[in-house]
């Protein structure tokens, strides 16, 4: 008898649903990525081999609810979404489109096709908190989102807890803080900054511009929020759990960590901050308490913030010396 489980990533090119395809196909599980486009089939089976692909487009109800039939999978990792908040003001209707409509119709496939046992993983956000009356945050704290980007994971997310009260899916959140990896987009302010350091301490650039520094984070390591993301679908109740640190840190502690790496201290002048990078509204500071999965779930990060920035800076300089591509990091 064939028991092996299987698993459906959507987002499966992006920095997450990487680590998670290569995580669960080491444990074993038979892994399927959803992609939006060739480019991104091409980058998941180069990177992962032992899994399949499909390019599908999730704009379409029917097209999920066949897809879903046919796959019958046990676990499904909703993880594609717009997931730029600098750009969601420009793309709010994609933005709504994608991080709501396209959850939804994962929703309603599994409701329509009666899929009581497949657990559904949904990826909510600590954008949701936005502009938090609370610190740190849990997941009681009120939301007041401040991007559309965080209003369309709001509510994707109350989608998601009204599916399962409404219908009792197993259908399960993960409130991740900003986590990070050498697979980050460059687009995204921690990998701007490897990148930058990197190209600075190899003196291929003179410094590096940003938006407003004037912000903190709950910066932690992406592999570990994988693990968390697996640890959330293995739990038997289907629930909402918030990852995180519970460390804040300044956007001068990265770049400051960041350089630390290349062994310069006086980095200000390096670092330019252009008004025009900054958003309409910001997410000044945010700080997880995860205190419910380290209890239920006996999750917990690793890595350090040094460590993470370290193995950031290291990747982006060896990528810089041609001794490594993306296709060639591993999330262990
Ligand atoms: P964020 O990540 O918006 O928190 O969302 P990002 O790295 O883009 O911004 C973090 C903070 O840095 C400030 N910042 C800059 N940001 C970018 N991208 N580029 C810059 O040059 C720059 N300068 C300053 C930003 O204003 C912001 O305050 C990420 C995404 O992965 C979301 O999809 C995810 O849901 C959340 O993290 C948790």
């Amino acid at each position: 008898m064939d028991t092996q489980k299987k698993a459906v990533i959507t987002g499966a090119a992006g920095q997450d649903g990487l680590i998670l395809g290569i995580k669960l196909v080491n444990r074993g599980l038979q892994v399927h990525g959803v992609v939006k486009n060739q480019d991104q089939f091409e980058t998941v089976t180069r990177m992962n081999p032992r899994m399949s692909v499909s390019i599908l487009d999730s704009s379409n109800p029917t097209t999920v609810t066949n897809f879903l039939e046919i796959q019958a999978p046990d676990y499904i990792y909703h993880l594609s979404a717009r997931s730029s908040v600098a750009n969601s003001w420009e793309e709010s209707e994609q933005t709504m489109q994608v991080n709501v409509f396209h959850t939804l119709n994962w929703l309603n496939g599994i409701k329509k096709l009666g899929m009581k046992d497949v657990r559904l993983y949904h990826a909510s956000s600590s954008e949701m908190f936005g502009l938090p009356k609370e610190h740190p945050q849990n997941e009681n704290t009120l939301l007041h989102p401040r991007s559309p980007y965080g209003v369309s994971k709001v509510a994707a997310h109350h989608l998601i807890v009204n599916y399962r009260e409404s219908y009792g899916l197993f259908a399960s959140t993960g409130i991740l803080f900003n986590h990070e990896s050498p697979l980050r987009n460059p687009s995204f302010v921690t990998r701007k900054i490897s990148k930058g350091v990197a190209a600075i301490a190899k003196g291929l650039s003179d410094s590096i511009t940003l938006g407003n520094m004037a912000v903190s984070r709950d910066w932690g390591w992406a592999p570990d929020y994988v693990e968390g993301m697996i640890s959330i679908l293995e739990h038997d109740e289907p629930d909402d759990f918030v990852l995180a640190t519970g460390i804040s840190r300044s956007l001068s502690d990265f770049i400051s960590t960041a350089f630390n790496a290349i062994g310069v201290s006086d980095w200000e002048t390096m670092v330019k901050s252009d008004q025009s990078l900054f958003r309409p509204a910001e997410v000044v500071s945010v700080v997880g308490d995860s205190s419910k999965a380290r209890g239920i779930l006996g999750w917990q990060p690793i890595e350090t913030f040094d460590g993470m920035v370290r193995n950031m800076v290291k990747f982006d300089l060896d990528l810089i010396e041609n001794k490594t591509t993306p296709m060639d990091w591993r999330p262990e």
